[in-house]
């Protein structure tokens, strides 16, 4: 998936509570994109965040699911999970994606969905939001979030 067209989402965050739920695989592009949704957010003007990490990409629908019933406005789901050699990746990408879309429809708890799913590790660095990534996948993510939490409180 090509990340041009994306839109320049410009929200006012303020007031809203927000967790992120992150991965631990990959230890380099989870800095990265950890990094980027706590910059976005905090450039939303979001001052109540909290993180909480599980082990792999696989948890992150259960933990998603506990954060948005306990009353989060929004949740910022981040992982990494790279190809390897067995179908494995199919599995994981499809558990955690599928899981985090059961959550968010749910529950209606906007849910930013920052799970990169990459061939190699270099793709997922170009995308973690580091200095000499072309991309920066956390912050899309918390940008998202906040702008849909936004756009639900107003309707
Ligand atoms: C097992 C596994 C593998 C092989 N690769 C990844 C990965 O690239 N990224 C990721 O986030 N998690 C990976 N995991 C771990 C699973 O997500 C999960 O944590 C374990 O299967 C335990 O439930």
């Amino acid at each position: 998936m090509s990340g041009a067209g994306a839109p320049s989402l410009q929200v006012d965050g303020r007031g809203l509570r927000i967790t992120i739920v992150a991965a631990s695989w990959h230890t380099q592009v989870m800095d990265g994109l950890l990094a980027g949704a706590l910059r976005a957010l905090a450039a939303a003007g979001v001052i109540d965040v909290r993180v909480v990490r599980v082990p792999g990409s696989f948890e992150l629908p259960v933990a998603a699911a506990r954060l948005a019933r306990n009353g989060v406005d929004a949740v910022v789901a981040l992982g990494v999970v790279i190809r390897g050699g067995t179908p494995h990746f199919d599995y994981v990408c499809s558990a955690a994606t599928l899981g985090l879309t059961e959550v968010t429809v749910r529950t209606g708890v906007p849910v930013g969905f920052g799970l990169l799913t990459c061939d190699d590790e270099a793709q997922a660095l170009d995308r973690a939001g580091l200095p000499g990534s072309r991309e920066d996948k956390g912050a899309e993510a918390a940008e998202a979030a906040v702008a849909t939490a936004v756009a639900l409180r107003e309707v």
